[in-house]
Order: C-alpha cells, then structure tokens, then sequence
C-alpha cells in the first residue's frame, strides 16, 4: 500500500544542476524484454501456422475461457448494438455527443488531406492521389485500461479516412465483456468484434486466419505482449505509435485556482504508476498552494494510490523566473498534454513547437480533451511529440504520386532521365526514355 503523502520533486530552473536533474526526471525506458519477445515470436510463429486452432488454444489458455469453435470469439453487429441497450441512457447519449464531436474535428482534417495535381506547360500533369487503407485493425485492452473513449478516438479518424472495414479487437478474460467498449465499437462504426487478445490477436490480425481477416494497419494501445507483437509485425503491417504513460504539463502563471491545478495533474496521474504530471509556474507562492491542494485533495481520490506513487515518482514542480523561460523548458520536455493555464495563452502558443496536444487558457482542462473535445487524445508521450504528431485521418490514409507526361514533356525528360540512367549502367532505363524522345 502507497503512503498517501505525496512530495513531487521540487526543481529550479535557476539551480546549476537543473539541467541534469530534468534529465532524470524525465527518463524512460520503453519496456522490452527478452524473455518477452522469445514468448512473442513463438505465439506469433503458431498463429502463423495453426491459424483459427491457435487462437483458440491461446485464448482459452491465457483468458480462461472454454470455446469450441471461432464463433465463440465473434461479436456480431447485433451483439454491437444490444451493448447501447444494456448502457445507462445517459452513457448512450455522452457517447454519442463525444462521438460527434470527434467525427466532426476529424472531418475538417479530411478536407486538408485532399488529392492535388498541376499541369506544367508542355500538358504534363503532377500530383498525389490520396486512398484510405482497406482493413484496419484496432486493439483494445482488457482490464484497468479498456477505454470506451479510446475506441471512439481510434475509430472514428480511421472511417472519416474512408477505411471500409475496421475490425477490433478485445480480450474477455473469463468471459468478461466491457459494456461500455462495445457501445462505443458500435458508434464508432466498427464491423466486427473478436473477443481475444495478446500477441495471438496481434499475429490473428497481422497474418489473418481463416476467420479473422488480415488487415493493413493495427492500432491501439496494450500490454508489454501486445506491444512488441506490434514491433515483431510491423513491416508485414502498419502500426501505430507505442504509447509511454499518460503525462501532463502545466504552465500556470499563478492565478488560477490551485485546486483545479492539483486535480488536473491527478487526472493523468491516474491512468498509471508511471505517468508523468508536471507542473511549471514563476510564482514560487503559487506552487505552495498547489502543494496544499495535493496534500487535501489526495485523500478524496478513488485512486489514490496510483496518483501517490506517480507524483512521487515521477511528479514534480518546477520554479521558472519567467513564462519565458517556462516556454522553452516546454519545448524541452515536447510534453503529450500541456496546459497553459495563464491570461493570454494566445500570446504564448507560437512559442510551443513541442507538444501532443495545447490546452488553452483556466477553463481547458486536459480531461476535456481525453473524451469530448473532438481532437484526437491519441497522443504522442515520451518527448516523441518533437517528430511526431496525434492520431488523425492521416494515419489511416497513403498517398500515391500521379504522373502524367505529354509526347513533348516525355521528349524534354527522356533526355534528362537517358543521361542520368547511362551514368549508372542501367541501358533499359536509358533506352525506355530515350523510345519516347522526338528526333
Ligand atoms: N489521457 C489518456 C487517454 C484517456 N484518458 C482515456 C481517459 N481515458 C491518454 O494519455
Ligand atoms: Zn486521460
């Protein structure tokens, strides 16, 4: 049992030795493992090659269940829909409006992502073709961290991308089923649900069985297993990024409510023992106050333990001597959620280069943000938001060069490519374009 004192660590900025100390503050190492990825590559060489048999050998084995047959492990649109009759009316209809909301931002990002061409003089014609993929596969979690929000977030760009097909899948340990995950499948859109999970799911979906279809890209976040089963396949599909612990910064210029200050750090601090929730502030009063707010608020909290133990272990607040410079740490950390909670954010967001996702202002509490905002809450952790960006329609689509020559750019080009191609002893390259060039 955690103790319920919570001391996150106490940084300057100012101090000789921040630097170093931010640096361990910040260190994480992305779990692998050995004997991990042994287990890994002998399910994924079975499921391979046993097909529908393994999975059912594993999921009994692993989910204590007792199936017979593969339609023991299949949900159906029917099951899909009984799932919205079986939640609270109220949950139907929160769905719904986080649904719609996200459908919504998701679509004006569609609108960015459109094909594009250009004709040159001579009638030649250039330009990128975008097409959705055709089969996505989606994983969820069983247990703690089986999110009905995160189904919605990882659902709903890839059909906004025009994906015709996205499968899930979710263990049901013992039978178990999460109302609340298949309600939002449901929603979300999703054709087909499979009631298993691991790397066996991982391997099902990356090299199809007969029952399960091979899909093109798999997503969604799970355990040690399931990650690197995604590693282990990635090539054979497409993945998504490997999601670290949950983390959350806070810029607060220190007149805003501590209260809500501690509880947005406890809202990330939540999800897991290691998320990170770190607070930045040049008012060194101010970053008492939260203290006390921690200090009284903790023990009102379901899940106390978690937040203590992530506070303690990987919390902390840090003294800046300005906003400024509160910036630039920012752009240190390329934080999954930073919140600028100050009096004119607008004039400090051109200064964040990284970071997951900017919550605006008092009143934008990141929580917000992880159901019903509309923007993706798929975001990247572990300081991977310096190259990469949140899950959006754009994950779920490729992009195909168009290229279209006229007799005469064909001509102009052929005597480029034919120089170019004799340069590197490739003669059928030359002689292709040198065909098409006019005498
Ligand atoms: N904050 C999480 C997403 C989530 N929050 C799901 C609540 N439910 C991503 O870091
Ligand atoms: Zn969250």
């Amino acid at each position: 049992m955690t103790s319920e004192v919570v001391a996150p660590v106490q940084l300057d900025f100012s101090s000789p030795d921040f630097s170093a100390q931010l640096d361990s503050l910040l260190a994480w190492e992305s779990v692998s493992n050995d004997s991990v990825q042994e287990q890994v590559k002998t399910i994924i060489a079975q499921v391979r090659k046993q097909k529908d048999q393994a999975v059912i050998e594993y999921t009994c084995r692993f989910d204590r269940r007792h199936l017979s047959s593969m339609s023991d492990l299949t949900l159906g649109a029917d099951r899909l829909q009984q799932a919205l009759d079986n939640i609270q009316p109220e949950q139907h209809s929160a769905l719904e409006a986080a649904a719609s909301r996200i459908r919504e931002y998701h679509q004006h990002q569609h609108q960015q992502q459109s094909s594009w061409n250009y004709r040159e003089s001579d009638g030649t014609l250039l330009g990128q073709q975008v097409t959705p993929m055709d089969r996505v596969g989606l994983y969820v979690p069983g247990g703690r961290a089986s999110y009905p929000s995160s189904v919605l977030m990882n659902a709903i760009p890839a059909s906004v991308a025009g994906v015709p097909e996205v499968v899930m899948v979710v263990p049901a340990p013992d039978g178990e089923l999460n109302e609340l995950v298949l309600a939002a499948a449901a929603i979300a859109g999703v054709s087909r649900v499979f009631t298993i999970g691991g790397a066996q799911a991982v391997a099902a979906l990356a090299y199809g069985t007969q029952t399960i279809p091979k899909v093109d890209k798999i997503i969604g976040p799970g355990n040690i297993y399931v990650a690197t089963a995604k590693r282990e396949v990635f090539g054979q599909v497409g993945i998504d990024m490997i999601a670290g612990p949950s983390e959350i910064l806070v810029v607060c210029d220190g007149q805003s409510n501590p209260d809500w200050i501690a509880m947005d750090l406890f809202s990330q601090a939540e999800h897991d023992e290691d998320a990170q929730a770190i607070l930045i502030s040049p008012d060194r009063v101010f970053l008492g106050q939260v203290q006390k707010s921690i200090n009284r608020l903790l023990p009102t909290m379901e899940r106390k333990d978690i937040i203590a133990t992530s506070l303690n272990k990987r919390g902390a607040l840090i003294s800046v001597p300005d906003l400024e410079s509160a910036c630039e740490l920012v752009n240190r950390i390329a934080p999954e959620h930073l919140e600028l909670s100050v009096e004119e954010p607008e004039a400090w967001l051109p200064k964040i280069r990284h970071a997951g996702a900017i919550f605006m202002g008092r009143y934008t509490a990141e929580a917000l943000g992880d159901y019903c905002a509309g923007p993706n809450h798929v975001l990247p952790t572990s300081g991977t938001a310096r190259f990469s960006s949140p899950l959006g329609v754009y994950d779920f689509q490729k992009r195909s060069s168009v290229i279209q020559f006229s007799a005469e750019g064909a001509s102009e080009m052929g005597k480029v490519a034919s120089v170019l191609a004799r340069g590197e002893s490739l003669t059928a390259h030359a002689r292709s374009a040198e065909y098409r060039i006019k005498d």
